[in-house]
C-alpha cells in the first residue's frame, strides 16, 4: 500500500462527507497519483466501516462497469466492486430525492440473492448459479461524486464505485427458470425507451460479475455470505435523470421495477 492509515482514514472522510453532503470533489488521484488497489479498497472499507458505526446495515454487493457499454460509456475495461447499505435502498414505485444527489443517473440490473456462501478462488458462473436462490431487476442510481464523473477507477473504487440509490423488487425467479443470457431488458424514462439490452451485456453471462466478486473477496480471505443480494452490473449505459422523471424497468420473465425522481 502506498498510503498511510492517516491519510486512508481522512480519504474516507472527505468521499463520505461529499456524498452525505451531495457535493462534488475532484478525483483523489490527483493528489495521491501513488495510491493503489489496495489503498482504493481500503477507502471504501473506511467508508463502509463509517456506516455501520452509526448503525447502517449491509444490504448488499454490487459490481459495477461489468458491461461493454459501460466500459465503453466510462473510458475503462475492468469492473470495480462496492457496497450498499440499507439506506440507499428505496421502496419498489418509491421517490429518490434529487436534492440529496449530485449528479444522478440510473441503470438497469440483473440482481442475485445467494442460498449459499460463495468464497473464490474458483468460482465461474456454475457455483454461482449452485449457491443462487433467485434472481430479480433492480435499478441502480449511481451518482459518483466526482465532478462531471471524470475520475479514473481506483478513485472510482474507493468512492465506493458510486453507490447511491437501488431498488429491486418484480417477480423473482430460481435461475433454473430463465437463460440468464437471452434475458430482455428494457428501461424507459418518462414512458420512452432510453436502454435496450440483454444479460449476456454483462460479461457474456451476469453471473460471470457474481463469479468475479467472490474472486476478488476471496484475494482478501472474504466471501460473499449466504443471503446476499448482489447487482451484476448495469446491463446498458446509464441514464441521467432529474426531479419530475419516472424510470421504470422490465426484465423478461422477472417483471419490473420503478423510480420516481422528485
Ligand atoms: O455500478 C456501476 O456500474 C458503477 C460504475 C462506477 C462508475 C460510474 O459512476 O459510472
Ligand atoms: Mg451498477
Amino acid at each position: 500500500m502506498a498510503l498511510n492509515a492517516t491519510t486512508i482514514a481522512g480519504l474516507a472522510e472527505h468521499l463520505e462527507s461529499c456524498e452525505l453532503q451531495a457535493r462534488d470533489t475532484l478525483k483523489i488521484t490527483d493528489e495521491h497519483p501513488d495510491m493503489d488497489w489496495d489503498d482504493a479498497y481500503a477507502i471504501q472499507d473506511e467508508i463502509l466501516r463509517r456506516k455501520l458505526a452509526r448503525g447502517a446495515k449491509v444490504a448488499g454487493l454490487k459490481a459495477g462497469l461489468t458491461s461493454h457499454a459501460k466500459m465503453k460509456q466510462m473510458g475503462v475495461e475492468t469492473p470495480v466492486f462496492g457496497f450498499l447499505v440499507d439506506g440507499f435502498g428505496v421502496p419498489e414505485g418509491g421517490e429518490v430525492k434529487v436534492g440529496e444527489l449530485i449528479h444522478p443517473k440510473v441503470e438497469p440490473e440483473i440482481c442475485f440473492v445467494l442460498k449459499k456462501a460463495l468464497r473464490g478462488p474458483g468460482c465461474h458462473i456454475g457455483t454461482v448459479l449452485a449457491a443462487t436462490d433467485f434472481v430479480l431487476p433492480g435499478i441502480e442510481v449511481i451518482d459518483s461524486r466526482y465532478r462531471d464523473f471524470k475520475f479514473d477507477l481506483k478513485s472510482v473504487v474507493a468512492d465506493n464505485t458510486s453507490a447511491s440509490r437501488f431498488v429491486v423488487g418484480g417477480q423473482a425467479q430460481p435461475v433454473s427458470a430463465v437463460d440468464l443470457r437471452t434475458l430482455g431488458v428494457v428501461m424507459e424514462k418518462n414512458g420512452e425507451i432510453v436502454s435496450i439490452g440483454a444479460g449476456a451485456a454483462v460479461l457474456g453471462h451476469p453471473a460471470a460479475a457474481v463469479a468475479m466478486l467472490a474472486n476478488h473477496l476471496g484475494q482478501r480471505d472474504r466471501e460473499i455470505p449466504a443471503g446476499t443480494m448482489i447487482m451484476s452490473g448495469g446491463v446498458t449505459e446509464a441514464v441521467a435523470v432529474q426531479a419530475g422523471d419516472h424510470v421504470s424497468l422490465r426484465i423478461q420473465g422477472l417483471g419490473g421495477v420503478s423510480l420516481r425522481f422528485v
